[in-house]
């Protein structure tokens, strides 16, 4: 049995989900606009901001882990016990890029379970001269990960673009987990067209 599908079978359907990436991604926005359905403005999250939110029949505790350099070595204890990491990634911070694919590697090949599905949000999606999801994919060499559940979404905290499709990916991926249970072999890469 997967660990989706044994987190499923328990009473209180409550899922962890560690959401990382760098300082000033975009991560808190994206919350913000989930729990108001609105952009508000940030400051800096000074270690993590702890969220919960109700999807479904889910409920998901979502941890926003700050992305300065300073709070970066807290990340691996919340990824560890997460059941869905979500790298948010600012599309129009071209500078950062290697950076970004550094720390994204780094995170998924020590600290996150091959069986832990991966959500990555390319955010800012409303500015111009922003990186492409296939260049993102490209960059990132997302299709050498084929063992692993990954799936790439446009997001814009400004206009709510791909917000609540997103979560809405992750809540599909434990009811699916339903299905997939007896099977190791459900791992799939779930890459959108390129756009
Ligand atoms: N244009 C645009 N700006 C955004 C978007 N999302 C966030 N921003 C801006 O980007 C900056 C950083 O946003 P945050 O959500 O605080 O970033 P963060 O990833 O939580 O940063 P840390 O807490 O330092 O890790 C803020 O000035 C936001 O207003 C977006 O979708 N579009
Ligand atoms: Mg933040």
């Amino acid at each position: 049995m997967g660990f989706l599908a044994k987190l499923f079978g328990k009473a209180e359907k409550k899922i962890n989900i560690a959401m990382c990436g760098l300082d000033n991604a975009g991560k808190t926005s994206i919350l913000n606009f989930l729990k108001n359905g609105e952009f508000q403005g940030t400051i800096a999250t000074m270690g993590v901001n702890h969220e919960n939110f109700k999807l479904g029949k889910l409920s998901m505790s979502v941890m926003d882990l700050g992305g300065q350099e300073v709070f970066r070595p807290f990340w691996p204890g919340y990824i560890e016990r997460a059941d869905i990491l979500v790298f948010v990634l600012d599309s129009s911070d071209v500078t950062r890029l290697p950076l970004a694919k550094d720390i994204f590697h780094k995170a998924i090949s020590t600290y996150c379970n091959e069986e832990i599905p991966i959500l990555i949000l390319a955010t800012k999606q409303d500015l111009t001269n922003v990186c492409s999801l296939a260049y993102i994919i490209h960059f990132f060499q997302l299709t050498s990960l084929f063992e692993r559940t990954i799936h790439v979404q446009k997001t814009s905290a400004k206009t709510g673009l791909g917000i609540y499709e997103s979560f809405q990916w992750i809540h599909d991926q434990v009811i699916k987990s339903k299905t997939r249970r007896s099977s190791k072999s459900s791992s799939q890469m779930a890459l959108p067209r390129p756009g």
